[in-house]
């Protein structure tokens, strides 16, 4: 079986996540190509060296730069903070290597555009990292969709709740300064939403926002450690420049209504991450935290019956259900990174674009920006007046 030789930039909670990805895809996708995981980069040699010997990386190093002048490297994988996706991901074009980029994909609209034209000039395949895409659960609602068994879509509404910020005592992590992140809850959180509409509904037309910070400022990190971090609660503080929620209003180009609620402030709430659409034939809700489920509801159901019923999408008639264990035994957030590293493979093997690529991390970074600019003129944006 041919191999895909990987280096990979970033090595927490993402850097964790594609690991088990790539070590694990070929115990159940023997038939896909075999990521090689060659040598992983981050800025902490000691810590980064750790992570290598812990996911099974053959070396690490410091200094992402020489992953590009390898001839055994194929394809480069950035899951660093956001800041330095555009730098590495041209550099990685220019040195003619595939790429895979953790969302967003830039901290701005120019910034995803020139990471596309690069990697377009380049003949290279990229992707970007929306995750959720490929849970089981969300592939029967894209079915159900695209076979217009929902009839049309009037309505999309989603959602992705988090309360990790809640405690006002929580430092200034990257995910907090603009410079580094781009946005708070927004891009994080809301270019997830953003794509899954993309995916489901179709084009954008017009957007409307609101946003807040509700804490202006933080205690400055004493050590981080991905989303949990420990702060000197009574040392320096420094200003959030970030959003802690962004709420939106959408019009779909195809009529469908969206409203969208991105936020770190949701107390209870670890991770809700949820979409429900109401078409003319019927509805769907999917809540990530029972990711394995869809629930369905049909306006041709019997009378005495009808209502929302659960499916749990784990039997052969569902997407990926053959590579893993027989019906009703569920997978879980980690399977949905071997999920789209298989889509990588199959693209990397039949020489295609991988999907999403670069060009829905524009469309979603079009979408992002067009709420920022809302909020700024307090009115709706057409989504084509930042083409
Ligand atoms: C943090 O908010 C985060 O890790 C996001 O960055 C991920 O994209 C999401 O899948 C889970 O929450």
């Amino acid at each position: 079986m041919e191999k895909i030789k990987v280096g990979m930039v970033g090595y927490k909670f993402m850097g964790k996540a594609h690991s088990h990805a790539y070590r694990d895809l070929p115990l159940f996708f023997p038939e896909s190509l075999r990521p090689e995981m060659k040598v992983i980069c981050g800025r902490n040699e000691s810590e980064v060296a750790k992570a290598a010997a812990q996911f099974g990386w053959e070396e690490s190093t410091t200094d992402w730069k020489n992953l590009l002048e390898r001839e055994d490297i194929d394809l480069i994988d950035i899951n660093a903070p956001s800041d330095v996706h555009k730098e590495i991901a041209i550099a990685a074009a220019h040195a003619g290597k595939h790429i895979f980029c953790e969302k967003p994909l830039a901290l701005t609209l120019r910034d995803s555009k020139e990471m596309l034209e690069a990697a377009e000039a380049a003949g290279v395949k990229h992707m970007v990292g929306f995750n959720y895409r490929f849970a089981p659960a969300v592939l029967l609602a894209k079915k159900l969709v695209d076979e217009g068994r929902l009839g049309e879509i009037y309505h999309f509404r989603a959602f992705f709740l988090q309360d990790w910020l809640v405690d006002p005592n929580f430092p200034l992590a990257w995910r907090l300064q603009k410079e580094i992140a781009g946005s708070g809850s927004h891009g994080d959180l809301g270019a997830h939403l953003i794509d899954m509409a993309h995916y489901l509904v179709g084009d954008v037309a017009e957007v409307i926002g609101m946003n807040e910070t509700f804490i202006k400022e933080r205690p400055l990190p004493a050590n981080m450690a991905g989303l949990s971090a420990s702060s000197n609660a009574d040392g320096e503080k420094g200003p959030v420049t970030v959003d802690d929620a962004t709420l939106f209003l959408a019009r779909f180009k195809n009529g469908a209504l969206g409203s969208f609620e991105a936020t770190r402030f949701a107390s209870g709430h670890r991770s809700t991450n949820s979409f429900e659409i109401n078409g003319s034939k019927g509805s769907v809700i999917f809540d990530f935290e029972r990711m394995n489920e869809l629930q369905v509801y049909f306006n041709d159901d019997k009378e005495d019956v009808q209502g929302f019923r659960r499916v749990v999408a784990t039997d052969p008639a569902h997407a990926f259900s053959e590579a893993w264990w027989p019906p009703g035994h569920t997978i879980g957030y980690e399977h949905t990174f071997i999920h789209e590293m298989v889509e990588l493979m199959d693209a990397l093997r039949e020489d295609r674009q991988p999907v999403p690529n670069f060009r829905d991390g524009v469309k979603c970074q079009q979408v992002l920006e067009a709420v920022d600019l809302s909020i700024e003129k307090r009115q709706w944006i057409q989504i084509s007046e930042l083409d």
